[in-house]
């Protein structure tokens, strides 16, 4: 894995500034900023330290801000009930890691219940042959419709079928697509309302795919699909690629949605809960 950017300045800043003087905690605001957190979530930190922990020894400061980042993580478990009809709507923009998700998630559920793939992805030409490919990896069922067909018919069409085997997790693939807002918006809500409504109570979740190496674009990328249909989890994909993975602080803190799952490559295995421990071990440099 790349090693941390954050860990790294702030090992470095640690090093130079030992006063702790005014300068120091606009410097640590801007490493934390480089590390891929938010601007209004970095001095809220820095604050916070500067509050409590101003004239503090550099073992005490690192205890201090692990605590702060630790409260902006929600936990969170995605599980489905067994013998429900669950359903996981993989919602993202373009590229960013929905299908291999979707593919990844399969592999991990299938372990503990039935899985059914839904090809929701009807745009773009050849993300239902993608999908068809991924399941037969991983031995999935899959349900998918022609290229075109409405997306909403084939999350409808995969929860009928998991409803006629007592129960299974309905993972659907969408397309991603954020250059027309409203389409999209109005696209996801039909969607959205056929799943709430063949999903069990309560088994019904959106999970937002955000690419960790794209940076704030990310939190942007939360804030357009949570307005649009409310957002219940990330997977922080493409997190083998990056040297900064704060934007999952800033999702905590900023929307309070928590990350469910974490991509560290192209594999299905390249695939695991998010720890929030381990995160914290690696984004510190602890
Ligand atoms: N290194 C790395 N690559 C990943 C990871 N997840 C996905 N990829 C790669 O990213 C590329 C895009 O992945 P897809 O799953 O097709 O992304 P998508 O969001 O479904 O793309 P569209 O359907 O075109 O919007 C592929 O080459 C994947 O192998 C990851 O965790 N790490
Ligand atoms: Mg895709």
């Amino acid at each position: 894995m790349a090693r941390n950017g954050f860990a790294d300045g702030l090992r470095r800043l640690l090093g130079i500034n030992q006063q702790r003087d005014d300068g120091f905690f606009d410097d640590l605001a801007d490493v934390l900023i480089e590390g891929d957190i938010g601007p209004k979530t970095a001095f809220g930190i820095t604050e916070t330290l500067e509050k409590s922990g101003a004239k503090s020894s550099d073992a005490e400061l690192r205890a201090r801000l692990r605590e702060t980042l630790d409260s902006y993580l929600p936990r969170y478990a995605l599980q489905p009930e067994p013998g429900k009809v669950s359903v996981y709507l993989v919602l993202g923009v373009n590229g960013v890691g929905k299908t291999t998700s979707v593919a990844k998630m399969a592999a991990h559920y299938m372990r503990s219940c039935p899985v059914i793939l839904a090809a929701a992805d009807t745009f773009r030409a050849a993300a239902i042959e993608q999908l068809s490919f991924h399941a037969a990896k991983v031995g999935a069922r899959i349900v998918a419709h022609k290229h075109g067909a409405d997306p909403g018919a084939v999350v409808f069409d995969a929860a009928e079928a998991a409803r006629a085997s007592a129960g299974a997790l309905v993972i659907a693939d969408t397309a991603g697509r954020l250059h027309n807002r409203e389409n999209l918006v109005r696209e996801l809500q039909k969607i959205d309302r056929i799943a709430a409504s063949k999903a069990d109570p309560g088994q019904y979740r959106k999970i937002l795919v955000i690419d960790a190496t794209t940076g704030q674009n990310g939190l942007r990328q939360a804030e357009v699909f949570h307005e649009a249909v409310g957002v219940d989890a990330i997977v922080l994909s493409k997190y083998d690629s990056t040297a900064r993975g704060g934007i999952a602080i800033t999702a905590g803190k900023e929307l309070g949605i928590p990350v469910a799952f974490v991509g560290t490559g192209e594999g299905y295995a390249d695939f695991a809960p998010f720890d929030p421990g381990a995160y914290l071990d690696e984004f510190l440099g602890d």
